[in-house]
This record gives structure tokens, sequence and C-alpha cells, in this order.
């Protein structure tokens, strides 16, 4: 049991869900092993009907599929849908986003007014966008249309690149890996890995590049920045994660997947004075929302919303037995979670047109009528609190306090308006380097393991740590994310934490929000007149799964950044597409990823390669 977690809700839950005869992720891991040793490596073939075909690794077999793709193509290929993949999860999820501000600018979507007006002029500056004079719906209207276009756009390259150092872009238009719109990538990447079009590795692998750079600085900064315009810009909150969240007295309700436009609605609509009265009614105190996941960072940024854990704790929620109604949109949902809720009256509640799930309730959401929808939502919730099996429920304690909300507005106004003091303390060496920690869980490894040895022992190297996702979550769960954290920090990064009051890792929101580390990344680099490359930073996904974080590691490669991957990506079937990874891209784009599974030999690797980039800045001397 305890090489399954670190976490101890996790560990209760995982033995409650065993004498409750549910079956979980880590049974369902269990049955499929020995997993199949060619996909691990990346070698198989199912992209046409001449196959599957698959490359013996050993040479015993033959050397090339079918159509003639040898180990390198059939590699390449593999990694580049798997980028197009995550890369379309983010950009749709950024769609969505733009589509409702569009709506609202209209006045079709009459729930979603602007909440930052700042923030929507300030980009629609960036757009060329005129503000003077004009309302927020059209600027609103300008804004929402403009950012559309991006995904088709013919003006050859996106505008958010505009935010990255001139260096860089010359350095992609070199490649040809500049992105020229975020749907055209990875409508490109699809084709290119069809058969019988690109089948030099190096070609596919930065078409994957240009693809991963069209979701970082396309899809997923369209989504975090428009999100901000929508929902409101973060800043810093305080609020309780873990499975100890849920409340036995209240209607529980979860909310997991990832666009706020759902999320953030249901928040409002539980307030609802007609459906608190009629959980009272039926013996509840009253509602409890909670998050899951990347849409749980979404809510926990912007209202300090409790979050019930991370990706390996969906299922469990609903073992607590408390759990009224998980309602999800899109990504990272278990389709198990149907399957686990019939062993109790939890109801799984589809809500996107996009993702359904067999088992589940579905209540199609509908950004025009969301409130009308949101409440109907909770109230099938707060109905459901009488079907509960008392015998059943068992929530374990375990919670922890955080802080979050750091946007880069929320981080530059804690700095006083300028990023000057951060560049400073970089300088000086209080602050050795910054590295983002990002990314899923696995059940292949021990849950949240990797995260917490890795950022402690970033900070313990006054190594300031900026997280998303569900390794934020991580943090979060395990009190790294309060200033008191800071006692684990180095002297250097100690001290700056207790004179801003912050925590020593700073949760920058979901995983469309590794946008803000970008963004942060590019203007420390502006400010420095360096390229991204120079600077002491560092990536990491300790215990990534999804082809998101595929996509998310080869943006921020492509965008100069070293980043250390925990599980061992499905690329080592060719010895030329891992040496180009991990050692060729270095000549190429100025970073590389590493593979390492043991934690503290990576945070060794980080250590190192940020004193390297701080020596060839001159920091140190
Ligand atoms: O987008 S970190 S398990 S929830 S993929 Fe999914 Fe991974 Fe969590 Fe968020 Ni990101």
């Amino acid at each position: 049991m305890p090489d399954k977690s670190v976490d101890q809700s996790t560990i209760k839950m995982i033995k409650k869900a065993k004498s409750d005869g549910v079956e979980t992720v880590w049974d369902r891991l269990a049955a499929q092993e020995p997993q199949c040793g060619f996909g691990q490596l990346g070698i198989c073939c199912r992209n046409c009907n001449m196959g599957p075909c698959r490359i013996d690794p050993f040479g015993d077999g033959p050397p090339r599929g079918v159509c003639g793709a040898d180990a390198d193509t059939i590699v390449a290929r593999n990694l580049v849908r798997a980028i197009a993949a995550g890369a379309a999860a983010h950009s749709d999820h950024g769609r969505g986003i733009a589509s409702t501000l569009l709506a609202s600018a209209r006045g079709d979507a009459p729930d979603y007014p602007v909440k930052d007006e700042a923030k929507l002029k300030a980009l629609a500056g960036e757009f060329g966008i005129a503000t003077d004079g004009r309302s927020v719906s059209e600027i609103a209207l300008d804004l929402a249309g403009q950012v559309l276009e991006e995904f088709g756009t013919l003006k050859g390259s996106l505008q958010f690149i505009n935010r990255v150092p001139g260096k860089r872009r010359a350095l992609w238009d070199e490649l040809g890996i500049t992105p020229r719109g975020i749907d055209r990538e990875v409508v490109e990447s699809m084709h290119r890995t069809n058969i019988g079009v690109d089948n030099d590795y190096v070609n596919l692998i930065l078409q994957g590049m240009r693809t991963a750079l069209s979701d970082g600085w396309g899809g997923s900064t369209v989504a975090t920045e428009l999100s901000d315009v929508l929902f409101g810009t973060p800043k810093p909150v305080k609020g309780s994660c873990n499975l100890g969240v849920l409340k036995e007295d209240h209607v529980n309700i979860i909310l997991h997947g990832h666009e706020p436009t759902l999320s953030d609605i249901i928040v409002h609509a539980a307030r609802d004075p007609g459906l608190l009265q009629e959980a009272r009614e039926r013996g509840a105190v009253g509602i409890n929302v909670c998050g899951m996941c990347c849409t749980g960072n979404e809510i926990l940024m912007r209202h300090g919303v409790p979050v019930a854990g991370n990706f390996l704790q969906q299922e469990l929620a609903i073992v607590t037995g408390a759990v009224e109604a998980m309602i999800v949109d899109i990504q990272c949902i278990m389709p198990s979670l149907a399957q686990v809720a019939k062993c109790y009256h939890t109801k799984i509640i589809s809500t996107s047109p996009k993702a359904k799930f067999p088992g589940a309730e579905h209540v199609p959401f509908d950004e025009h009528n969301a409130m009308d929808v949101a409440k109907k939502i909770v109230r099938v919730a707060v109905e459901n609190y009488s079907n509960r099996m008392v015998s059943k429920i068992n929530i374990p304690s375990d919670q922890m306090e955080y802080m979050a909300g750091f946007s880069v507005e929320a981080i530059l106004e804690a700095l006083g308006g300028s990023l000057n003091p951060l560049i400073d303390a970089v300088k000086s060496g209080a602050i050795k380097g910054i590295v983002g920690v990002v990314g899923c869980n696995n059940p292949k490894y021990k849950q949240d393991y990797s995260h917490l040895t890795f950022v402690r022992e970033l900070i313990k190297n006054d190594i300031l740590v900026v997280g998303t996702g569900c390794a934020a979550i991580a943090c979060a769960k395990d009190g790294l994310l309060l200033p008191t954290a800071a006692r684990e920090a180095g002297d250097g990064l100690r001290g700056v934490c207790r004179s801003l009051n912050i925590p020593p890792v700073l949760h920058m929101g979901s995983c469309v929000d590794i946008s803000r580390i970008l963004t942060v990344a590019a203007a420390i680099a502006n400010a420095l007149g360096v390229d991204i490359s120079d600077l002491p930073l560092a990536g990491a996904a300790p215990e990534w799964m999804s082809e998101k974080a595929v996509s998310i590691g080869t943006y921020v490669v492509s965008s100069g950044i070293f980043t250390i991957l925990g599980t061992v990506p499905p690329v080592l079937g060719s010895k030329n597409v891992a040496e180009l990874l991990t050692s060729g891209a270095e000549r190429v784009v100025g970073a590389v990823f590493a593979v390492e599974e043991d934690p503290v030999a990576a945070a060794k690797l980080a250590v190192q390669h940020i004193a390297a980039k701080r020596n060839s800045l001159g920091l140190d001397e």
C-alpha cells in the first residue's frame, strides 16, 4: 500500500475501496501488467490498415513496418501525434473560453460579464484594438473576434509570440517552427503523420515543436488570458486541500475537469438561497462545492474554493461515500467514475457535448443559459443528499491550508509593480533560479512522492518553484504552498519569502496557466536583454501521464527551457529520436529534455543546470 501514494487520505481510501469491493486505477494497472513493451518504446504503428506493425528493439525482427517506416519514423510520428492531441486539448479549451467571451460581448451570455476590464484593455492593446471611448462590449467583441481568428489566421504567426524575446523569435523563424495558426499546426501534424507523408524524424519533430508552440503561446495563452478577463485575474487567496475538505453534514459537489466556464458558474449557483434552503430541508447544513484537478485549480485560484485532490484521487473522492454529485466537463476524467459511483449514491453528471461517459447522467451545459443550467445541476446534487448510504460514509480527516492565486499580475503586485525585485534577487543569488513544476499523477509511480521530493530539494537549494496542475495540488496537500514552508528553503529563498510573505512554491493555476510561467520567463529575458534559454530556469513534470504534458514539455523546451521528465516517454525505441530530444536539441533550440525517475537525482540535474546558466550570465563571479 505505501508504494501507491505518500498521501494519507489516498492510502485510507484505497483501503476503503478494497473493502467496499470497488476497483480503482491501481487495480486496473495491475491487471494490465506486463504492459506492452513495443508500446512503451514507441515502436508500434497503427497509422494504416496494412499494420499494425512493430519493430523489434533487439534487431531480431523486421527493421521496418509494411510501408517501410523504420523505428525513427514510427517513434517520431507517434510522438508528434501525442503532441498534436495535447495541443488540441489545450487549444480547444482556449477556443471555448474565447467563444464565451464573444457570446458575452454580443449579449448572448448574460451570466458571463467581463470581470477584469483592465486586463481586457491590456489584451486589446496587444492586439492593436482601440479602447479609448469604447464600451467594454465593443472592445470584448473585437478581442474575441481577433483571438478566434488566431486559430486559423492568415497573418503567418500568432499574436502572443510577440511577448517572446526577438532572439528566440528569429531562431524559430530560422528553424521554420514559428507557429502559423493554432488549428493549422495540429491539422498539419495529423496530415504529416498519415501513411506516406513525412518520414524524416528530424522534420517530424520540428513540426512537433511548432505544434507545441501553437499550444503554449497560442491555445493555452488564450485560455488563461481570456479566463482572467471573464472570471477575474487571480490574486493571492487562501483555502484548504485534500479529501478532508468534504463535509459529512453538507451536500458535497465535486467539480472535475478543466473549463472555468462550467466550474465558476456552479460555484455561484451553489450560493443560491433557494437551493441552500432545499439543502437544509433535506437535513444538510449547506452546499459544499469542491474542486478536483485543473478546474479545481481554476476556482481555487479565483475563489479559494477547496480542492478535494489531484488526478489519482478522483475515484477515491467517490469512495468516501459523501459526494452527492461529481460534475465533469472535459479532460482527465476517468471513464471508470460511473462504475465507481454505482457502489455509492454519487451521481456523475457530464455536461460537455465533447465528453460523454457511459453510465453518467448528461445535462448539456449551455453558456447562453448558464445560471439556469448550473442551478439545475446543483439541484440534482441537493436532491441526491436524501439517497446517502450512511454506513458507507467515511471521509478522511486529512486536509491542509494553502495560499494560491499567483497570476503574473499578482506576482507583479507582490513585487511592487515590476519584476525588478525578483530579477535583483536572482542576480544577487538569494534566488538561484526558478523551476516550473507541473503535470499529473501516474499510478505507475507513488502518488505525489516525486513532486514533493523534487520540490523540497529545489527550495532547499534556493530555487523558487512555480507550479500548476496536479503538481501544485500535491504541493498544496503537503503544506508547501504556505509561507511557513519557507522554513524548508535555503537561507536566500527563505529571506525573500519572509520579506514578501509568500510561499517558496507559487501556485500559478491550471495546466493551461503554464502560459503564465512562459509570460514571466519571457518578461525576465526581455528585461535582461537575453534569450529565454540564457536564464537560470528549468521545467519539470515529475509524474506526468497525459498527452497534454507531452505538448507542454515540448513547448517549454522549444521556448529554450531545460525540462526534466520523471516518467519515461515512449521514445526509447529510436536511439536517434531519443538522442535528438535529450542532446541534439541543445544545438537547435538551446534546451533539451532529461528523463530522470529519481526525484533527488532530477533535482540535482536542475541545480546543476541553473548553476551553469548563472555562470554563463556571469552572476556568480
Ligand atoms: O491539465 S496535471 S492529470 S488535471 S493533464 Fe490532468 Fe495532468 Fe492533472 Fe489538468 Ni494537466
